[in-house]
């Protein structure tokens, strides 16, 4: 039986987080021998918000290099950058035609995003309907993501329900493939909203590119509380995250990071966390140096990536255009 079908991305928006390191790309790693993965570098997604045209070059060929530097295999995965295969936005057009205002309007991501911003962007409403047509062009099974991008799959098994009631069997319906840990890491500075690296505050976040000095400088001046005891609970919200964070690095439960604070200070669990973090970005951050400096091989991952994804996307976009009635080339 044909291996099922694993679909994810990230947007080169900013430099990525230790919250899209365990919330999504630690854990695309060990699902590339089990299934066909896809993870592609979604920069169709990243002009929902204003880009820098220098910026969002480097830094999608700053997310592929750490893909790589993580462990992603362009033997086993097919991996590449979303605008390299124009079929995303020809089904996000389709699906447009079959999505509901209101249910757009209702999706937390574009009622926070736009909370933030002076002038709502078409994109941004849109954005979860191109999310769609990245996973249903593949006929995905699983989307490894963080907790956060819940809503948006749950939308895509909508859509993919509505069009194929509507037009026959067309889509594989998707679930959504959350880690244990790390599926939500907060901002280290207002622990209620979640880290992203598109955070106006540098303190908010850790960046999987910041030095070893930044990392435990951000850490040391991460919000807690006035308790100074080592519990996890939903009243010590920012110890409750760093506790997370430790947990994902080390491997350790939470229980085991209790047992170990007990009676201890917030002063010296940070210090180790932080130890505990950089020792646990080290290995990622100097293969990332050696892979971005070999652009060739940069521009032949991306290039090959393209071409398998370009095929399996076209095969389902020729059924679409067809079912829908539209007059064959
Ligand atoms: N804080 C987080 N905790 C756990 N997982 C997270 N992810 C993002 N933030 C966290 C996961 O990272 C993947 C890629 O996310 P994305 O870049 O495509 O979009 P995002 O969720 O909007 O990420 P950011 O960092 O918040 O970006 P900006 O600031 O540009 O909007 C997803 O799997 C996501 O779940």
């Amino acid at each position: 039986m044909d291996k099922k079908v694993v679909y994810s991305g990230i947007q080169p928006s900013g430099s990525l987080t230790i919250g899209n390191y365990l919330g999504a790309l630690k854990n695309f790693i060990g699902l590339q021998d089990e299934y066909n993965c896809l993870y592609c570098i979604v920069d169709m997604h990243a002009i929902t918000v204003p880009q820098e045209p220098k910026l969002l070059r480097k830094n999608t060929l700053d997310v592929l290099a750490l893909y790589l530097a993580a462990g992603l295999d362009p033997e086993k995965s097919i991996i590449y950058i979303q605008s390299h295969v124009p079929a995303h936005v020809e089904l996000m057009w389709m699906l447009n035609s079959i999505s509901s205002m209101g249910q757009l309007q209702r999706m937390t991501q574009f009622k926070d995003k736009s909370k933030k911003s002076k002038e709502v962007l078409a994109g941004i409403f849109n954005y979860p309907v191109l999310m769609a047509a990245d996973i249903l062009l593949y006929q995905t099974s699983y989307v490894p993501v963080g907790e956060d991008q819940k809503q948006h799959v749950e939308l895509t098994r909508d859509l993919a329900q509505k069009f194929n009631a509507r037009y026959s069997d067309t889509f594989v319906l998707p679930d959504i493939l959350t880690p244990k840990s790390g599926a939500r890491i907060m901002s280290l500075q207002d622990p209620s909203i979640k880290m992203s690296k598109s955070d106006p505050d540098a303190n908010s976040f850790i960046l999987i590119l910041d030095d070893e000095e930044a990392t435990r400088r951000k850490i040391k001046r991460a919000v807690t509380d006035s308790l100074n005891s080592i519990d996890y609970n939903d009243e010590q919200v920012g110890l409750k995250n760093l506790i997370n964070i430790y947990s994902s690095f080390s491997g350790k439960s939470v229980e085991e990071i209790v047992a170990m604070y007990d009676g201890k200070g917030y002063g010296e669990f940070k210090e180790d966390l932080a130890d505990v973090v950089c020792d646990g970005l080290r290995p990622l951050r100097e293969r990332f140096k050696e892979i971005r400096a070999d652009k060739e091989y940069l521009e032949k991952v991306y290039k090959e990536g393209a071409e398998k994804a370009s095929y399996l996307a076209n095969k389902t976009l020729r059924k679409v255009y067809k079912k829908m009635g539209f007059i064959a080339k």
